[in-house]
């Protein structure tokens, strides 16, 4: 049984790219031959929203050629109301603390499907106390929750966010689950085996909702035999907008010819392929000998040679004239100077010199206190 697997859209009247976005997972699904779509949360940002967009919605999952699982996130909690109406081929799995279905797709295979919609103040390992499954490789759990994995990390760290949401562990789906479909992570597609035969996935948003969700978008395909477990796991790069960005550091050692020179270098590389669905974000900040205004004009300047090549550019330039900061701080001058040096001869490495300039940044930007 081939799924294809999507979450995390937000859907909104006020943000139709992200309907595109519903399309494009809806058109890849039935390009790459999926029987089933699995969307583990966060369909619509609101109930609101979801009251709102419900019939564009079910016309777009009609054009799907397989069936629609669908479980609600903490965003659309309560907008899966059991009339609501998502189509004839979308199960909704909204029960509490668990749903299970049994999908048989076109081939006549055949899996169990649970569902285990976001629970607040909960764990997945609580919502499936006591649940057995005879077939474990004839399984598969769609969750909408933080993914804690078993050597120690936790997803949400790295996407900043401080605490999880309806923690999933690797215990509660070891040995039950052939295949775990998570959703709430945005920032990127993340996906492991825990064995040679299941695995667990987030697709990430298939477009960016937020400007920290970074790189090219994908869906999540995954080829199951039941029986036999997961055999294959890809993503599936999908046609919608996103969003790179690109940092530039400026030293106290570099003139602002030396930055705009590098940077100008850095924007050729990173728009040498134009592309209509990428936004850029440029970020230039440290310190100039020039005058602040004067620089940041010849930063936009150098970002509109580029500008043809995306969707749009987005600027924030936040760089101190050396000379005026001095004026301030005049006791910076001896720590400015030894960072200089530092720098001018390649005497501290990358790090340190990065962890140095930072912090003259910051002691510069505390003038006044
Ligand atoms: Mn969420």
């Amino acid at each position: 049984m081939r799924f294809l697997q999507a979450s995390d859209f937000h859907l909104r009247p006020d943000a139709p790219h992200r309907l595109d976005a519903l399309r494009e997972v809806v058109r890849r699904a039935n390009a790459e031959g999926a029987g089933v779509l699995l969307i583990p949360g966060d369909l619509f940002d609101s109930p609101e929203a979801a009251e709102a967009l419900r019939v564009e919605v079910r016309d777009i999952l009609e054009t799907f050629d397989g069936k629609t699982i669908v479980i609600p996130g903490n965003h659309d909690l309560t907008a899966f109301a059991p009339e609501a109406d998502y189509g004839r081929s979308t199960i909704v799995l909204a029960g509490s603390p668990y749903s299970e279905q049994i999908i048989r797709d076109a081939t006549g295979d055949e899996v169990r499907v649970f569902g285990v919609p976001y629970q607040d103040g909960a764990t997945l390992g609580q919502a499936l106390a006591g649940v057995q499954i005879d077939d474990p490789l004839g399984a598969v759990l769609l969750a909408h929750g933080t993914f804690e994995g078993g050597r120690t990390f936790s997803l949400a760290e790295l996407e900043g966010e401080e605490e999880a949401y309806f923690p999933i562990r690797e215990n509660d789906l070891k040995g039950r689950f052939a295949y775990g479909a998570l959703g709430h992570l945005h920032a990127r597609t993340t996906f492991d085996r825990w064995s040679a035969d299941a695995a667990w996935g987030y697709a990430g948003s298939p477009v960016a909702v937020t400007r920290g969700e970074l790189g090219l978008r994908h869906a999540i395909l995954v080829d199951l035999e039941p029986g036999v477990g997961v055999r294959d796991l890809r993503p599936v790069r999908l046609n919608t907008d996103y969003w790179e960005s690109l940092d530039v550091q400026a030293a106290p050692w570099e003139t602002a010819d030396a930055v705009l020179a590098r940077l100008h270098l850095e924007l050729a590389a990173a728009s040498s392929e134009a592309d209509p669905r990428r936004g850029l974000r440029l970020k230039v900040e440290g310190w100039t000998d020039d005058n602040e205004a004067d620089f940041r004009s010849r930063v936009e300047a150098e970002l509109d040679r580029v500008r043809e090549a995306h969707r749009e550019v987005d600027l924030d330039v936040t760089v101190r004239t050396i000379a005026l900061v001095l004026s301030e701080r005049p006791e910076l001058e001896d720590l400015l100077a030894r960072v200089k040096r530092l720098g001018e001869e390649r005497q501290a490495d990358e790090e340190t010199l990065r962890t140095a300039v930072g912090l003259l940044v910051e002691a510069a930007g505390g003038g006044g206190s």
